[in-house]
């Protein structure tokens, strides 16, 4: 019997800034130099941000919330993206890329698509949490609208079988939420793949401003760890539109270890062998979850929404 090793080699292809005019063609000739690198590092899967094709476009205000619908796809693959996936396909790597998704019926959803290596769609994730405001927040220095231009999604942490393991994707401000690993730990995820888009100043507590770095590891770090799995962080950062943006994007082992780390805040390719049986050595263990979970101590955790402090 011959015993393959589950080892994927992972790319996580990090964006600098997407300026306002900056067209979708021009992004995509960006995205597939990536890939081009990526294919010469025999990469298997590319993971591309959160709103990989446009400028992060909630930080303006338009009166109509249907403003901005010219930054939105209303086909992945669409007509100026079908060169990625097609490209991508001939180099036999899948592809993650997230993007601004406006569906037939009118609903606007920030959403992430991942394609396996033959091309063949895997499955689409839409942003659970919609972290900013509805309204125009003058005072601000910029804005953060995604609650103005995004719905809620509804359709929960799917996982899904593909690359050899058990794959699963998050957005964003989820990344903070420790229900969004453990919903997919409670499937058996291996590799999480999360876009983001975090500007250095958060406006309602800029005391928070220079943990932004610190923040956006240990979260993934600790949902890493805490459910045995691989969690791929991939960032736009830099300057964007006079707003600077967190890089760091980091692709993060089982153990809560990064294996390899972005070093730059433009377009940048880091790569990581990542060993889907290490996720066992945790999920086996210390987190063997049938063995050790108490479900029945956790009933707020989804019976109750805010704090209710004790009378
Ligand atoms: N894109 C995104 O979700 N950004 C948020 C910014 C903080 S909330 C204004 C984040 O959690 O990184």
């Amino acid at each position: 019997m011959v015993l393959t090793k589950r080892v994927l080699r992972v790319a996580a292809a990090q964006l600098g800034p997407i300026g306002r005019e900056e067209s979708r063609s021009d992004v995509v000739t960006r995205l597939l130099a990536l890939l081009d690198e990526a294919a010469q590092r025999r990469a298997e899967l590319i993971v591309y941000p959160e709103l990989a094709l446009t400028t992060f476009f909630p930080r303006w205000y338009t009166e109509d919330p249907s403003g901005h619908d010219h930054y939105f796809e209303r086909s992945m693959p669409g007509p100026e993206t079908q060169v990625l996936f097609d490209t991508a396909r001939g180099h036999g790597i899948g592809v993650h890329l997230g993007y601004a998704e406006l569906t037939d019926d009118g609903h606007r959803y920030n959403s992430a698509i991942l394609v396996d290596r033959d091309g063949h769609t895997v499955g689409r994730y839409r942003k659970v949490h919609i972290p900013g405001h509805e309204d125009d927040e003058p005072l601000r220095p910029f804005q953060h609208l995604e609650r103005r231009y995004f719905e809620e999604s509804n359709d929960g942490f799917p996982v899904w079988r593909a690359f050899g393991g058990l794959v699963g994707m998050a957005i964003c401000n989820d990344r903070r939420w420790p229900e969004t690993y453990r919903e997919m730990g409670l499937q058996g995820v291996e590799l999480i793949l999360i876009g983001y888009n975090t500007p250095l100043h958060y406006a309602p507590d800029p005391a928070q401003n220079p943990l932004q770095a610190f923040h956006n590891h240990l979260c993934m770090q600790a949902g890493a760890y805490q459910n045995g799995t691989w969690v791929v962080g991939v960032a736009k950062g830099g300057t964007e539109e006079g707003v600077e943006s967190l890089a760091q994007s980091a692709i993060i082992a089982p153990s809560g270890q990064i294996a390899a780390q972005a070093v730059t805040a433009g377009d940048e390719l880091i790569v990581a062998d990542c060993d889907l049986d290490w996720c066992r050595h945790y999920k086996e263990t210390l987190f063997d979850f049938a063995r050790y979970r108490r479900p029945e101590m956790y009933g707020r955790i989804t019976g109750q929404k805010g704090v209710e402090e004790p009378s």
